[in-house]
């Protein structure tokens, strides 16, 4: 059977993005960087995928149909799992079936799922031999060289007898031209819509609700642009000419930004592109070098339409720059997207209606709007103030590529309120008035897709009687 040396599994959103089922497979960045790490290091890897299997959505989400993924396919002696928090207890609880019948394959887990209560995970899953917290690459590496030093490598936290041994990350990889390019040969990329690329880690920012900061620091670091020119270039050379940019604060750098499209442009690379922005960070010459340059769609995170409940997330940005931020990137690109937050504790109901008329407003102005409650995991600094009011529904209003709740199978339920503090994305935080946001919210979302008018109607109808 060990026809290589580790095997790799991405896991996914395995989400349906549409009404139509239609699942969203976004490529196994992750899992693919740290492919081409190990590789050039001298190990060969296998790289399977689980959002590439032929199960009915909800076949995807049952521990059983994982067991079975791995059974069927893992080829190496050693085992490497990938996940974010939303499909995180179907794999925890396929990798206990799949490890009664395989003993001898031990298990690593790594990911932004896993990173938020690693020690825990140890003690309620004994299928799970190490979790990786953090950056994959050093500490991955370290355990193909030596699996029984795992107590003993940063950013690993592993078992010795009835202990859990947790150490902390280590520093992250400065240099991230030693990063290797993502391991493309090593999945059949035709079965992806898109491609996408990271041209740096780490974000300067902290909002007080996001992981980012704690997972991967507040230094951005970022790969030299002849190594990123090249990345693209293989991507075209496979076929691909949608790839986007998952970077959390693309536009960090206006200089480095307008440099990287003229390259884009002097190379002819020809393709089409989105990223994250963030909106105190552009202006319009910055705008139309990146849609010269290709890129169609740009994200902002907004939020909150109330400058004091974005003061207190420590957002840094107004209503104001916000709305001329978008203003003027309708004006350029093909898509905008803008996505918010509901729910947070601390605001009220006529701060919760403040966000309600600016989501209207930007729906208004051509931004597509993205709707979300908050949820909070251990890595969030708010996380902390929050953890003792966390509730969980399965009938919550839409949120944005979630696993759909009324999808999961009941063992899997029975997982997520039995471990509160290991699957926190799906509950919610309680306060007062959330149950009147939610029913708000059900309301919104019960007008199909031409609720901003019609809110819009009805408000200019208040406002003019
Ligand atoms: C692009 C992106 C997406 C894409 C696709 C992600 C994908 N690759 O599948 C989409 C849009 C689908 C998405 C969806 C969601 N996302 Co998202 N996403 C990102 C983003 C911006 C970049 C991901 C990326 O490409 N990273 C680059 C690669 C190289 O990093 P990586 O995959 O994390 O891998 C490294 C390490 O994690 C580790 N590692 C990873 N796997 C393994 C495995 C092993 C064995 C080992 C040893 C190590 C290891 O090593 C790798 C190399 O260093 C991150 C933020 C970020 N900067 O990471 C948020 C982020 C991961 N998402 C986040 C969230 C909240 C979501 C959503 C819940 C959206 C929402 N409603 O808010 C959904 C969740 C879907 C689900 N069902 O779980 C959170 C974390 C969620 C969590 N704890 O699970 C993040 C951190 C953003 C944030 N602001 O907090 N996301
Ligand atoms: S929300 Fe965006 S800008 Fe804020 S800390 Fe997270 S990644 Fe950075």
């Amino acid at each position: 059977m060990a026809n290589y040396d580790l095997t790799l599994v991405n896991v996914g959103p395995n989400v349906p993005r549409h009404k139509d089922g239609r699942m969203l497979k976004p490529p196994p960045l992750g899992v693919l960087t740290l492919a081409g790490f190990i590789r050039d290091h001298g190990y060969s890897v296998q790289v399977l995928d689980y959002q590439l299997n032929d199960y009915a959505i909800e076949e995807q989400l049952l521990p059983s149909s994982f067991a079975r993924f791995l059974g069927e396919r893992v080829k190496a002696p050693l085992l490497g799992v990938s996940t974010m928090g939303g499909m995180m207890p179907v794999v925890l609880l396929g990798l206990e079936e799949f490890k009664k019948q395989h003993k001898e394959i031990p298990v690593i887990l790594g990911g932004a799922g896993p990173s938020n209560g690693p020690s825990e995970i140890l003690k309620c899953f004994p299928a799970i031999d190490v979790v990786v917290n953090g950056e994959g690459e050093e500490p991955l590496l370290a355990l193909m060289r030596s699996l029984d030093s795992a107590s003993s490598i940063a950013g690993v936290v592993s078992r010795s007898g009835n202990n859990i041994i947790e150490n902390p990350q280590g520093p992250r990889i400065m240099d991230a031209d030693t990063l290797s390019a993502p391991a493309w040969d090593l999945i059949d990329l035709d079965r992806y819509l898109v491609a996408c690329i990271v041209t740096a880690r780490g974000c300067p920012f902290s909002c007080e609700f996001c992981e980012v900061p704690r997972f991967w620091g507040n230094r951005v670091t970022r790969r030299s642009m002849d190594l990123i020119i090249d990345e693209i270039k293989m991507l075209r050379r496979l076929g691909k000419r949608q790839i986007n940019i998952n970077d959390d604060t693309f536009v960090y750098n206006k200089k480095w930004v307008v440099e990287f499209c003229k390259r884009l442009i002097d190379e002819k690379l020809d393709i089409s592109w989105e990223c994250f922005g963030r909106v105190e960070l552009m202006n319009e010459t910055m705008m139309t070098w990146m849609v010269k340059a290709g890129c169609t769609g740009i994200f902002y995170g907004i939020e909150s339409g109330n400058d004091e409940i974005l003061a207190k997330m420590v957002k840094g940005l107004t209503i104001s720059k916000a709305r001329e931020t978008v203003k003027l990137s309708v004006k350029h690109f093909k898509r905008v997207y803008t996505s918010f937050i509901w729910g947070f504790p601390y605001e009220s109901m006529d701060q919760f209606f403040d966000t309600v008329m600016v989501m209207t407003e930007f729906a208004g102005m051509g931004a597509q709007v993205m709707r979300n409650y908050l949820t909070l995991r251990p890595m969030a600094p708010l996380y902390d103030d929050y953890k003792d009011q966390m509730l969980y529904s399965d009938d919550l209003p839409y949120q944005f590529l979630e696993v759909p709740r009324k999808l999961l199978p009941l063992e899997v339920i029975d997982a997520i309120k039995t471990y509160p503090g290991l699957f926190p994305g799906f509950y919610y935080v309680a306060s007062p008035e959330f149950e009147e946001k939610r029913r708000f919210m059900e309301w919104l979302e019960s007008l199909g897709p031409g609720r901003w008018e019609i809110l819009n109607n009805k408000v200019s109808r208040i406002i003019a009687a």
